[in-house]
């Protein structure tokens, strides 16, 4: 991480030109790079975030520094609470100087305004961008990947067209944690969203689910509130004018919360309200609400922005009759039959989907991304269940996934089977295409930019429990931490505070910690059955300093 820099190190230099504007990071940087270009001298440009949720004045305002090439959130998320009530003086105390700066600086670069809006106006040609968010799914089970029945030819035909890593990893084993990097780019340690469910005191034995996600709620809404602060890619591209829909799977709030401009969930406990409700139809029950977006982003000539996380192959496994029967033959039980099915229906919708966007022409100027947001294995003998080692485990069953990057003619096809990558590389990825700088606290890296891809040396990925046992203090439930440097694998388990004292009450179940560092050969040995850490002391020993050099717990 960073050194962050106070706001009062920069007031209290002198000689040091700034400018405030109270505007988002995306167009401060738009407003830099049009002063750098005018020869402006100015050595910081600090940009007030407004947020929506003016209510919550401890998350009202979210302070930014960038310098000449770098991008600095002064509060992050952990130091909110810390800190608010001091920047909020600071921007009390500042603001008619601030405010007279912004001006002059304005006033002075005349045109800036008309060049930001051409900024804004010239971003019609940015490209449509569809995330395909595969729900539960273990990295094996496609055609393509080796899988030996299940049969997924549309996935295929996708990762076969685009650059497609096969070795990327998912910075938490569990879906909610998942999605909320991808959105941010950011570790769950980071944005706080480290489980599926906060935990609370409530008796289910006779509660009804709809009071429990109604109780559930006011201590959700302090993880939801805190993760809404920060800025994520709906955020960047609404700023360039894009049109943004939902679908699926969707945590935090609804999607109006999550600043898309269109979705399907609105997140109301009441009406069942938690990862989806109504936007988990998609797929399932056919793809028209996205058919009718794509129609009214092409009457509007505007670039779109699809999120497609139907619940599938997540349970309940409920494939058609007819995909049923097409496995029931080699499936060792009808479980597995099930969500074999269940995948290849899910399957059949990437397909319908990709079809829509050549039938509208839209193809050479889309990018789709393909992942899936945590792994599964499922029990042969239980519908519906997994088994250890899989989702909300740090095995390569929970954290490992395809990649997929598809743009034709911008992203030239590859199959890349040996670079370790992130699906935090997504975010710093798109912005990188629409020419917006990564913040940078995000540790992701453009794949697309082959140097930057060969000098990183390591991913990361962080394992908590289901359950977010203190949401004031969200890493407290950390279980395990991983670190993947080729061709090794470390898992590190917590030492002290075991999450498995926590309570659990949320929609998942409680799986054991391991109980010493395991160090796997994961190039040649994919499905980590042979534990080398007693082997290899002085490779554990790295591995683990480097990853206390990148995130140390130390509680
Ligand atoms: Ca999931």
């Amino acid at each position: 991480m960073p050194v962050i820099p106070t706001p009062s190190s920069y007031i209290a230099s002198e000689g040091t030109k700034i400018c405030f504007l109270w505007v988002s990071p995306t167009l401060g940087k738009v407003f830099l790079r049009y002063l750098r270009e005018q020869a402006v001298e100015i050595h910081m440009l600090v940009v007030l975030r407004l947020n929506v949720n003016v209510f919550n004045v401890k998350s009202y305002i979210t302070l930014y520094l960038i310098s000449v090439n770098e991008l600095y959130l002064i509060q992050p998320w952990e130091n909110i609470q810390d800190t608010n009530q001091k920047n909020m003086k600071f921007c009390h105390k500042e603001i008619v100087g601030l405010f007279i700066i912004t001006v002059f600086v304005l006033i002075g670069c005349s045109s800036s305004s008309d060049e930001m809006q051409k900024e804004i106006e010239d971003s019609a040609s940015n490209p449509n961008i569809i995330f395909i968010l595969s729900d539960d799914q273990a990295w094996t089970d496609y055609s393509f990947m080796g899988h030996p029945h299940i049969e997924t030819p549309n996935i295929d035909e996708l990762a076969s067209q685009g650059l497609t890593f096969t070795r990327g990893y998912l910075p938490a084993p569990v879906c909610r944690p998942s999605l909320a990097s991808l959105v941010t780019g950011l570790y769950p340690h980071q944005h706080g969203v480290t489980g599926n469910d906060p935990a609370f005191d409530f008796d289910r034995e006779s509660g009804s689910r709809t009071e429990w996600l109604e109780a559930r709620k006011p201590v959700d809404d302090v993880v939801v509130d805190r993760f809404n602060t920060l800025p994520s890619l709906t955020d960047y591209l609404s700023e360039l004018n894009y049109l943004s829909l939902q679908t699926g799977k969707w945590w935090e709030g609804s999607w109006q919360d999550g600043g898309f401009t269109h979705g399907m969930t609105h997140g109301d406990p009441s009406r069942g309200g938690r990862h989806g409700d109504e936007g988990l139809a998609i797929g399932r029950e056919g793809m028209q609400p996205i058919e009718d977006f794509m129609d009214e982003a092409q009457q509007e000539n505007k670039p779109f922005f699809i999120w497609y996380a139907p619940f599938m192959p997540h349970t309940p496994h409920t494939p058609p009759d007819s995909l049923l029967e097409k496995y029931l033959p080699n499936a060792p039980s009808e479980s597995v039959a099930n969500y074999w099915a269940m995948i290849d229906w899910f399957d059949i919708t990437v397909g319908q989907l990709l079809d829509s966007i050549e039938d509208r022409g839209l193809a050479e100027n889309t990018l789709v991304v393909y992942l899936t947001d945590n792994g599964w294995v499922q029990n042969p003998a239980q519908d519906n269940q997994f088994i250890w080692p899989s989702k909300q485990s740090p095995y390569d069953n929970g954290i490992r996934t395809h990649i997929t990057y598809k743009w034709p003619g911008q992203i030239a096809s590859r199959m890349d089977t040996t670079t370790f990558v992130s699906t935090n590389d997504i975010a710093a990825t798109v912005l990188e295409i629409l020419d917006v700088e990564p913040r940078l606290e995000m540790p992701g890296v453009n794949v697309l930019d082959q140097e930057e891809l060969e000098s990183r040396e390591a991913v990361y990925s962080e394992d908590f429990n289901h359950d977010i046992a203190d949401v004031h203090e969200p890493t407290k439930s950390l279980e395990h931490r991983v670190i993947l440097k080729r061709p090794w694998k470390l898992i590190v388990p917590k030492e002290e505070g075991l999450s498995k004292e926590e309570e659990f009450s949320g929609g998942g179940r409680f799986i054991d910690m391991i109980e010493e560092a395991e160090l796997y050969h994961i190039v040649n040995d994919p499905h980590e059955k042979h534990n080398l850490a007693s082997e290899h002391p002085e490779i554990v020993r790295e591995l683990r300093q480097r990853l206390n050099s990148w995130w140390r717990t130390d509680f």
